[in-house]
Parts: structure tokens; C-alpha cells; sequence
């Protein structure tokens, strides 16, 4: 029963994390979510540039309104490093429900 429970409580972490990372991508299900702020289930042209905006200070970690190679390659790696957690999170809470 213990064991059960305790695998329960690790899906749901998982399920979390994966969820959690979802909201952190700009692809999928949830992008457009993200972008329109006022939910009236349009992106209008300032929500769109307000994203962007916010994008573009996240990629900016210098903070010097410039984004140059490294900070484009560094956002780059994050952003993958994110895809792969998501897509070993998504295998790993579907890897039981196959069975
Ligand atoms: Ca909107
Ligand atoms: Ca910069």
C-alpha cells in the first residue's frame, strides 16, 4: 500500500514538472495562452510585442538592450535543455499508462 502511494506522489511530481515546463515553452497548447494576457481568446498586436518584449529582456541577460550571438545561443541551449526535460518527463508519466 506504502508503494503505492509513493508511486502516486511521483507521478504527480513528474506530471507537475512537465506541466510547469509547458507553460515555460512558446510551442504547443498553452503558447497561445501565454500570449493572449486578456484571455478573450485572440492574440491582438500589443500582446504579441508584449511577449516578444518579455522574450527578448529574458534573452537579454545582460541587460544592454542588445542581444548578441552568445545570448541567442545561450537561450537557444536553455530552451533545448527544456524541450528535453519536457519530452523525458512526457515518456516517463506515459510509460506506465502503456502497460
Ligand atoms: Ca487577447
Ligand atoms: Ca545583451
Amino acid at each position: 500500500m506504502k508503494t503505492i502511494i509513493l508511486t502516486a506522489v511521483a507521478a504527480l511530481m513528474v506530471s507537475g514538472v512537465a506541466m510547469a515546463n509547458e507553460h515555460e515553452g512558446h510551442k504547443g497548447p498553452h503558447a497561445m495562452e501565454k500570449i493572449d494576457t486578456n484571455k478573450d481568446g485572440v492574440v491582438s498586436k500589443a500582446e504579441s510585442q508584449a511577449f516578444n518584449d518579455k522574450r527578448f529582456d529574458e534573452m537579454d541577460t545582460n541587460k544592454d538592450g542588445n542581444l548578441t550571438k552568445e545570448e541567442r545561443e545561450a537561450h537557444r541551449a536553455v530552451m533545448k535543455e527544456k524541450r528535453a526535460a519536457r519530452k523525458a518527463a512526457k515518456a516517463a508519466t506515459s510509460a506506465p499508462a502503456a502497460q
